[in-house]
């Protein structure tokens, strides 16, 4: 095919899901004419999905917000920047004086965790507001994990992942990469590499209520009862120490709370636990020596793990499984990766540290505790309802659509509605977002630099890679970094009208003076001339561990090189990092957090209680992401996908059909549901995906609207957490289905 000329090619990293694949963009002027893969990429090699490809349609959505809306008597009407700030400034500073910091929660969104301007300066925000009703996706995600990996490496986010390039053997519990393309593991092209791992004899092994397409292209689906997963992992673990398989091998040395795990886990034979999670004690007990025999082999769990009442003990198992095996930490195990910046577990002095605390604050209405800074987003329905002393009375999003994503979505939809002011930071007018007074949008991606803070801490091989803008952003839109400096001048009672440069100069001032001490003026002048993200990871990466350290490191990198690698710089496979990494008071591995140990009291109660006739679980789809990508053009084609997969024999004795609707309800809502058969499916489970629900009154999403799809939260409770995380239970729902009209 011939190219048009006056075409360019720009590099960008896709920020649409975790596996941050490097993009080939060739434009045309204002237009964009292709995406690619970018095959010369140091870390995706090429690597798209049709998520990536829909860039485009994201970029020219003319639904996609360009300008701020201000709502007057309940209509939103365009407005400038200036208009717009001085109606926050007019509503939402009187209720912080007045009420005090608590009064005003912010909730932060998935893509937070993808955009540098957000995830860099959003903590600059809080600080300023200093309020305790911070509430984000990770309550609906992965805060388990982190938890765990908080109470037994000392930090949030030293999280192993398998190093699939030179293992014999994984283990997958409750992942789908192959659709979701990796999560807390940034690996793009999952297909193609364990189709290369199984080619040189390795074997995948996937366990899973579905049969999902990971399952597919596995050697073996063993399918679970869905939140029968910390059944099976005691099971596991027992099974371990009952016939001596346990070989730490090199961190023997480095475990403290050996001998408390094995005393935790005797209770728990798997001829006790087959009941609970459904696979039977003899295969539970070769599953264990399996994972022992293997010398390359690790045990990878994700959302599905954590999105259950026992999210941190299955987290905190899954690693103790791996290391009593000698997994974690060695090649082709479990590994940690290396970021070049911003990971804490690469700061401070290595092999030990303050570890992790929480519970530092607890929600006013129901007491949950604080972990990692925030509350749990099931408890911000409650906080805005229930008057007294603390009362959320204003609220502002960011990148955060909680009336689709959260449990019990109308519940929360209407708490919305009673605020007295609410500010969304988005790039759509949609289910949450029409809640708001003031919406002021981002930047559209191809207008915007990247840079991943988050991903590398997580990705299956180290690297540093940078991105800049594909076209030049308006004139009079300012970057979302600099949207939230001036929010930041607001609320801390500084001139929010000054230079958003000079107010980044002074911040950036500051905290290089704490971190860098007498050298700071020396730091900050090599950092000059840039501002902005681009000066913090500037800083970070200098600092950081392969950094030059301003010139006390020959050879080490700056974002200078970075920048001048287009496809980015490779780092190289995991290393070992134990016990380097290591950021807990004992300088050690804690194998028997005392939390976790007291939390599986519940684990008897638990065993007891009887399945339900259905038990409702989610599912993702490659054309989707969440609740937010079903307006672009390219991802809303095709068939239907907020479907209600169901076992066929499960249809037949309702008398359901392929197409039929039904009613899908419980206690709390009910839903209109299409039905799809699936053998894939393990009888007495369904599935319905999450982030559908497109029918709210208000919402800008012309094509969405049309396909809405019924919202799966309707029927969640917010009350519903792992208690030690706060984490909501989105899966192992109990719910009922009947033929409609029935
Ligand atoms: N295409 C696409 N990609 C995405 C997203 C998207 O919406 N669409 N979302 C992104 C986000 S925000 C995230 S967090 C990641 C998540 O990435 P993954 O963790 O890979 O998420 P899922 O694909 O939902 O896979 C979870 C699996 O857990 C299974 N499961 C449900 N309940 C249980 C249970 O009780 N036990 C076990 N063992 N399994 C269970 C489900 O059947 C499902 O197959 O994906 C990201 N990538
Ligand atoms: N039942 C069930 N519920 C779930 C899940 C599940 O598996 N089952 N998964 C949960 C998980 S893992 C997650 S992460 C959450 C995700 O839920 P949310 O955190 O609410 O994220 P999204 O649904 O991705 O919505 C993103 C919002 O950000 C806006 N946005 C997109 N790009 C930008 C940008 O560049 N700037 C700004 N300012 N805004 C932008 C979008 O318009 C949208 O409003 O959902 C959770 N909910
Ligand atoms: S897998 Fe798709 S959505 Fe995810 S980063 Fe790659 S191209 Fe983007
Ligand atoms: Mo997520």
């Amino acid at each position: 095919m011939s190219e048009p000329v006056n075409s360019s090619s720009h590099y960008r990293i896709c920020p649409l899901c975790e596996a941050c694949c490097g993009l080939e963009i060739r434009t045309e002027g204002t237009r964009v004419i292709s995406i690619r893969g970018a095959e010369a990429d140091a870390f995706s090699q090429g690597y798209i999905c049709p998520k990536g490809v829909s860039l485009k349609d994201l970029h020219e959505d003319p639904d996609r917000l360009r300008q701020p809306l201000i709502k007057r008597d309940g209509v939103f009407q365009p407005a400038s920047w200036e208009q717009a700030f001085e109606e926050i400034e007019r509503r939402l500073l009187p209720i912080l004086h007045q009420h005090g910091p608590d009064s005003v929660a912010a909730s932060l969104g998935n893509p937070a965790a993808h955009k540098i301007s957000l995830l860099a300066y959003f903590p600059r925000l809080a600080r300023a507001l200093g309020s305790r009703n911070v509430f984000s996706a990770s309550t609906l995600d992965q805060m388990p994990k982190q938890l765990s990996s908080g109470l037994m490496y000392g930090h949030w986010l030293s999280i192993p992942v398998p190093d699939l390039p030179r293992s014999d053997l994984l283990v997958i519990l409750g992942a789908n990469p192959m659709v979701s393309n990796g999560s807390l593991w940034t690996v793009p092209d999952y297909r193609g590499k364990a189709r290369a791992m199984r080619e040189r004899g390795g074997r995948i092994i996937v366990i899973d209520p579905r049969k999902t397409e990971t399952a597919h292209a596995a050697d073996e689906h063993l399918p679970i009862r869905p939140g029968g997963d910390v059944f099976l992992l005691l099971g596991l673990l027992h099974t371990l120490f009952d016939e001596a398989l346990v070989r730490p091998g090199r961190l023997a040395e480095h475990l403290a709370g050996l001998d408390e795990l094995r005393e935790a886990v005797r209770p728990y034979p798997p001829e006790r636990m087959a009941a609970g999670c459904g696979i039977s004690a003899e295969r539970q007990r070769r599953l264990a020596r399996e994972l022992a025999g293997t010398p390359r082999a690790s045990l990878y769990g994700r959302i599905g793990t954590c999105t259950q009442r026992f999210g941190t003990l299955n987290s905190w198992l899954i690693d103790a499984i791996n290391i009593v095996c000698g997994h974690l930490d060695a090649e082709g195990g479990a590994m940690f990766p290396k970021a070049a910046a911003f990971a804490a577990n690469t700061q401070g002095k290595p092999g030990s540290g303050k570890g992790i605390s929480t519970g530092r604050r607890h929600s006013r209405v129901s007491q949950a505790p604080e972990v990692f800074g925030e509350l749990p987003m099931g408890c911000l329905a409650e906080e805005i309802e229930t008057p007294g002393e603390g009362q959320v009375r204003a609220l502002i999003t960011l990148a955060s659509n909680p009336v689709l994503s959260a449990p019990d979505g109308p519940r929360l939809s209407r708490a919305l509605d009673s605020l007295d002011f609410m500010l969304s930071l988005d790039i759509y007018l949609n289910e949450t977002t029409r809640h708001a007074d003031v919406i002021l949008p981002g930047l559209s991606p191809l207008e915007d630099l990247h840079y991943d803070m988050a991903f590398p801490q997580l990705s299956w091989r180290n690297h540093a890679r940078f991105s800049g803008p594909v076209f030049k952003k308006p004139e009079d839109q300012p970057e979302e970094w600099q949207t939230l400096l001036r929010l930041t001048a607001m609320v801390s009672g500084q001139d929010w009208r000054a230079d958003v440069g000079a107010i980044d100069d002074a911040m950036v001032a500051d905290d290089v003076r704490r971190l860098a001490g007498e050298h700071a003026e020396a730091v900050l002048r090599a950092l000059a001339p840039r501002r902005g993200p681009e000066r913090l990871i500037d800083l970070a990466l200098r600092s950081g561990p392969y950094g030059d350290r301003f010139g006390l490191k020959p050879g080490g990198i700056s974002l200078d090189q970075v920048q001048a690698a287009p496809s980015g710089l490779d780092l190289g496979e995991l290393q070992p990092r134990v016990p380097e990494l290591l950021r807990t008071p004992s300088g050690k591995i804690e194998l028997a957090p005392p939390s976790c140990l007291a939390d599986l009291s519940a684990v008897d109660a638990a065993l007891a209680a009887p399945a339900p006739r259905f038990s409702l679980i989610g599912r993702r789809d490659v054309r989707s992401g969440n609740s937010w990508m079903h307006n672009l053009p390219l991802l809303a084609k095709g068939p239907n996908r907020c479907t209600l997969l169901i076992h066929p024999d499960d249809a037949a004795a309702l008398s359901l059909s392929e197409g039929s609707q039904a009613r899908l309800h419980n206690d709390q809502a009910a839903l209109t549901v299409t039905i799809a058969l699936s053998a894939d499916m393990m009888p007495g489970v369904l599935s319905l995906p999450h982030g559908w629900g497109h029918d709210l009154e208000g919402a800008l999403l012309s094509i969405a609207a049309d396909r809405p799809g019924a919202n799966v939260n309707a029927l969640l409770s917010a009350t519903a957490r792992d208690p030690l995380s706060g984490n909501a239970v989105l899966n192992g729902i109990a719910v009922q289905l009947s033929p409609l009209n029935a």
